[in-house]
């Protein structure tokens, strides 16, 4: 078992000032793979005074000064996706198709999207008798969750060191070890010592006490909604910018005479994947009435095909949720559901067959939900499709707005001026029509609870940067 009791800290790995220790579990065997360092509140002042002291000189770096390490970190992710893969899997349980193909893939390609973003930038332009430039927000705590591990590190750290803001980044107690297996990454890619430091550590403790740290700038989080909102209440009192990516249940809207089979069945494939811990997910199906049975079968059908296994096969398709406290959040949805009148047509709250040891949630679906009941208002964060009925276009559009969230959305139809001019009324920081395809250049956000602020491409960089004008 890999025992971590060092965080990096200044450019080299120092013991914690606590010296206690979290578990690291395999959510797949239950069983504890790992130990890291508990960070505290004086590790947190450590990190944040190698971040400021850094950024003295990392904030003045020029655009080619600040390519060549990040040109390296982007290669080391290339070279090591296999490892970043196993890691993935076994301390977040994603079955390792989608370990690979995602989980790991997504952060290569958004770091190289930044490599080539960061060579074009202009960080300074001329308006009339002023320079404006565009110079680094300073010091950047990261606060990251454990479903996409790498990639919501990656999402932050990497445009943040590229608009010249150092950074600490405390990664989600459950999956500390691709996080450590990125500040090697950074180590081996040559940023200046302190440029980029790692607390590992609980939430309440480490996230807190940085979040809350007089001497960071900005917070960028991903997280809870209740979170975010402790976030965003210390930060407006310090006045510092915050970033904040939070939950989301989103709609995907099937309009009359799209491809209800290819709606339906990507919309599974959509849930289902990484056991439904996407915070874009379309939890919440809408279908028109008169198409409504019709849907629903099609659903069952497509959920068979995620039956939870071994994430370490590569035939499996879903693997287990995060954690224990994960999976019974999820199963109390699922029995909320039912109890408020939802009628349960595949999956249910009780283990799957053949899996007793392992945080596995059965691919569930929920059909007869109204709009109001628990589950279609509320991030379940799990395998769970709601599917709801409609009666015409105004009233889909009045369930689709109709939750505190505003993250993401599907609109299917027949034609794309159609789907296209729904996707503008609804409250969602990005919709797919007919599918869509993903844009890593394209900015990525919430509207309403579901955030603030936007992360990848151009709008991702411009959060970590702030405007100075210049007069002559
Ligand atoms: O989130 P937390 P949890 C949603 C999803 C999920 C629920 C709970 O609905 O079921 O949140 O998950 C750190 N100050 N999302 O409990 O607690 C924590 O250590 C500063 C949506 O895991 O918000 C971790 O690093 N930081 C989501 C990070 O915040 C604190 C992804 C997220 O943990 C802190 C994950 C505090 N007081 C969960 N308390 C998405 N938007 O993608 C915790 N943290």
């Amino acid at each position: 078992m890999q025992q971590h009791a060092d965080q990096y800290i200044g450019g080299s790995w120092r013991p914690s000032q606590g010296g206690g220790a979290l578990e690291v579990r395999n959510p797949a065997t239950e069983e504890v793979i790992a130990t890291v360092a508990a960070g505290t509140a004086a590790d947190v002042d450590a990190a944040v005074a190698a971040a400021r002291a850094a950024g003295r000189q990392w904030g003045l770096t020029s655009r080619e000064e600040r390519l060549a390490p990040l040109t390296r970190l982007r290669d080391g992710l290339a070279a090591r996706q296999q490892e970043i893969a196993e890691t993935i899997v076994a301390e977040q349980g994603s079955p390792i198709g989608f370990a690979t193909g995602v989980q790991a893939a997504l952060p290569l390609l958004v770091a190289s999207s930044y490599v080539e973003l960061l060579a074009g930038y202009e960080f300074q332009e001329k308006i009339g008798n002023s320079t404006v430039y565009a110079e680094p927000a300073g010091v950047v705590a990261a606060i990251t969750p454990w479903n996409y591990p790498l990639h919501q590190v990656v999402a932050k750290v990497v445009p943040a060191l590229a608009a010249g803001c150092t950074v600490v980044l405390k990664p989600a107690e459950d999956t500390p070890l691709v996080a450590r297996l990125f500040a090697e990454l950074v180590d081996q890619a040559g940023f200046p010592a302190g440029v980029f430091n790692l607390v590992t550590g609980v939430g309440s403790e480490v996230g807190a006490a940085l979040a809350a740290h007089p001497g960071v700038d900005l917070v960028s989080f991903t997280g809870s909604t209740a979170v975010g909102r402790s976030i965003a209440e210390h930060a407006g009192r310090g006045i510092k910018k915050v970033a904040l990516e939070l939950g989301g249940k989103s709609a995907n809207v099937v309009l009359p005479g799209a491809d209800l089979g290819r709606a339906v069945n990507v919309n599974a494939a959509n849930v289902f994947a990484n056991s439904g811990q996407t915070c874009t997910a379309w939890t919440r199906l809408l279908v028109h009435q008169d198409q409504y049975e019709e849907a629903v079968a099609i659903a069952v059908k497509a959920a068979a095909k995620y039956q939870p296994g071994d994430p370490t096969s590569a035939e499996t398709r879903m693997g287990p949720l995060v954690s224990a406290k994960q999976r019974e959040r999820v199963r109390g949805y699922i029995r909320a559901g039912v109890e408020q009148g939802a009628r349960l047509v595949v999956g249910g709250a009780e283990a799957p067959d053949g899996l007793p040891t392992g945080y596995y949630v059965q691919p569930t679906v929920l059909a007869d939900v109204t709009p109001e009941m628990t589950v279609a208002q509320e991030e379940i964060f799990g395998p769970v499709l709601s599917i709801i009925a409609y009666r015409d276009e105004e009233h889909a559009l009045e369930i689709a707005n109709g939750t505190e969230y505003g993250l993401a959305g599907g609109v299917w139809a027949a034609d794309e001026a159609t789907a296209a001019a729904f996707a503008r009324r609804m409250d969602a920081g990005q919709v797919d029509i007919n599918g869509g395809r993903f844009n890593p250049l394209a900015p990525f956000g919430g509207y309403k609870s579901s955030g603030v602020g936007r992360e990848l491409g151009r709008h991702g960089l411009e959060e970590f940067l702030q405007t100075k004008s210049i007069q002559f």
